[in-house]
């Protein structure tokens, strides 16, 4: 038997690499179970190392760099998701035979009640928490978490709940295997995360594993890249912004207005949604089908979806101030997510973009079009600001900005009455803030301090 950690000649070992939430959660996890757990984190100080060291000081910890020796040693090793699994020591120990698992591959192998599974490039956590809130309306009891905040392993509890409802990201699908979920879905793909991927195709591949198993496979007919994952002889239900097939969800027109819809019966006029944009229409629509999956009654996911009220930092009006309005959607951070963002806009004036940041190695020159069509300046903050700026189309006004509050007030000089100030980066904004939340507040402080 191996022996990473004090005492583990006859339990099985496990090698936690990454001290963040996921790690710090694997440890409660693990070490509540009885298994040997050491723990390694490439940063000097990362920021669960205190907690565990008061919670867990028996646990082995090494900071500031990986030991191999360590990772040959144990049985198995639990990978952060922000962990690259291409660092040579990690291809050390794949190639010495040792398993790889992740937090989630975990919490499968001891879920004691079914997953719904939720991935895609964009609109997870607002997918998420629109079946999270179906799933309570119709009286369920749930538990929500994984890439959305909660680390999945901290959602399982005695008594098992109704549903576990999961936002998954790449990173925490590449060490998936036996997930199985009862219900998923893909929403979309775009390209993202160019830097942790060596192509596109490694990036969806990864995005599939989620549909692995034997549950629903919850199908976006408008993605063909998505569409063309479904699978024979497995139960799937579609959702689509067109006329629905079968009885499938989509759009219908009738009485002059456009309704949500499962096959020709119309079920909510979309005028109805509190959330804006095309792409809110499709995350309704797939929560839908989510629901339907899980047997949810129609009239409470009905209920849930007309009183849900939308995500901060997501297209968030913050502010409407002399005819503009300031929207906060700083979790766009990739180039999927603005187009949305400004497409969903579009019909509601011309739009002043604050855009830039770490760009993730993404190709933004899909947002040329976009910007042609829609936008009339582009205000550019950040670290890969003048790879944004090599794609504006001439005719649109080019401003740079040193920081947020800069941005914000150049943004007021130039926007005129009837049109939109839209912060939505296509980047992520690590160079600059602690994480979209933060870059989202302190846009909107700025607003706020522009208009008082
Ligand atoms: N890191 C190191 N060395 C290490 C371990 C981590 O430098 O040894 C760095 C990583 O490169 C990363 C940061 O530390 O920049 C955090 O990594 P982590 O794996 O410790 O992260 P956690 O604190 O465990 O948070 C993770 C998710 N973070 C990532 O995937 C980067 C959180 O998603 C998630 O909420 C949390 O688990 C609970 O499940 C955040 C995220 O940014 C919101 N996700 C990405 C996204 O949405 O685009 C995928
Ligand atoms: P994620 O959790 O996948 O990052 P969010 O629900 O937090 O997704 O939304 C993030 C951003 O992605 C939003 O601010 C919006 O700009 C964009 N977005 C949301 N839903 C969609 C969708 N279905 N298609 C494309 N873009 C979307």
């Amino acid at each position: 038997m191996n022996n990473i950690a004090p005492h583990s000649e006859h339990r099985q070992s496990f090698l936690i690499i990454g001290l963040g939430q996921t790690g710090l959660s694997c440890a409660r996890f693990l070490v509540q179970k009885g298994y040997a757990v050491a723990i390694m984190d490439t940063r000097e100080q990362p920021p669960a190392l205190n907690t565990l060291q008061t919670e867990f000081p028996e646990v082995l910890v090494n900071t500031g760099g990986l030991i191999s020796d360590w990772m040959q040693r144990c049985d198995t090793i639990v990978l952060s998701p922000g962990v690259d699994p291409r660092l040579p020591e990690i291809k050390g120990a794949r190639a010495a035979g040792i398993e790889i698992i992740g937090d989630i591959e975990l919490f499968a192998r001891h879920a004691n009640a079914p997953v719904v599974a939720i991935t895609g490039s964009n609109g997870k956590s607002t997918v998420t928490t629109m079946i999270a809130e179906m799933a309570v309306t119709a009286g369920k009891q749930v538990q929500v978490g994984g890439n959305l905040g909660t680390p999945a392993l901290e959602l399982i509890t005695q008594p098992a709940p109704d549903f576990y409802i999961l936002e998954l990201s790449s990173f925490q699908l590449e060490t998936v295997e036996s997930l199985n979920a009862y219900t998923s879905v893909v929403l979309n793909v775009s390209p993202d995360h160019m830097d942790r991927y060596e192509t596109e195709q490694a990036y969806y591949d990864v995005k599939a594993k989620i549909y692995s198993g034997s549950g629903v496979m919850v199908i976006n007919r408008d993605d063909p890249i998505v569409n063309s994952w479904s699978m024979l002889g497995r139960e799937q239900i579609g959702f689509t912004l067109s006329h629905p097939q079968n009885n499938e969800f989509g759009l219908i027109e009738k009485d002059n207005q456009s309704w949500l819809a499962q096959g020709e019966q119309e079920l909510l006029p979309v005028n109805e949604l509190q959330v804006a944009g095309k792409h809110n229409v499709a995350n309704a629509l797939a929560a839908l089908a989510l629901g339907t999956s899980m047997n949810l009654p129609m009239s409470a996911m009905l209920t849930a979806i007309q009183n849900y009220r939308g995500l901060a930092h997501r297209c968030y009006l913050v502010a409407k101030h002399q005819g503009v309005r300031w929207f906060d959607d700083s979790k766009a951070t990739n180039v999927g997510a603005c187009l949305a963002a400004i497409e969903g806009l579009a019909d509601s004036g011309k739009i002043i973009l604050i855009a830039g940041g770490e760009g993730k190695d993404q190709n933004f020159s899909e947002l040329t079009p976009v910007l042609d069509a829609h936008v009339r300046a582009v205000v550019l903050i950040g670290r890969d600001a003048q790879l944004i700026a090599n794609v504006v189309p001439n005719h649109v006004l080019k401003i740079e900005a040193a920081n947020m509050q800069d941005a914000v007030q150049k943004a007021q000089k130039v926007v005129q009455r009837g049109e939109n100030v839209l912060l939505s980066p296509a980047c992520a904004s690590f160079d600059m803030f602690t994480g979209y939340a933060q870059r989202g507040e302190v846009f909107a402080q700025a607003v706020r301090e522009l208009i008082a």
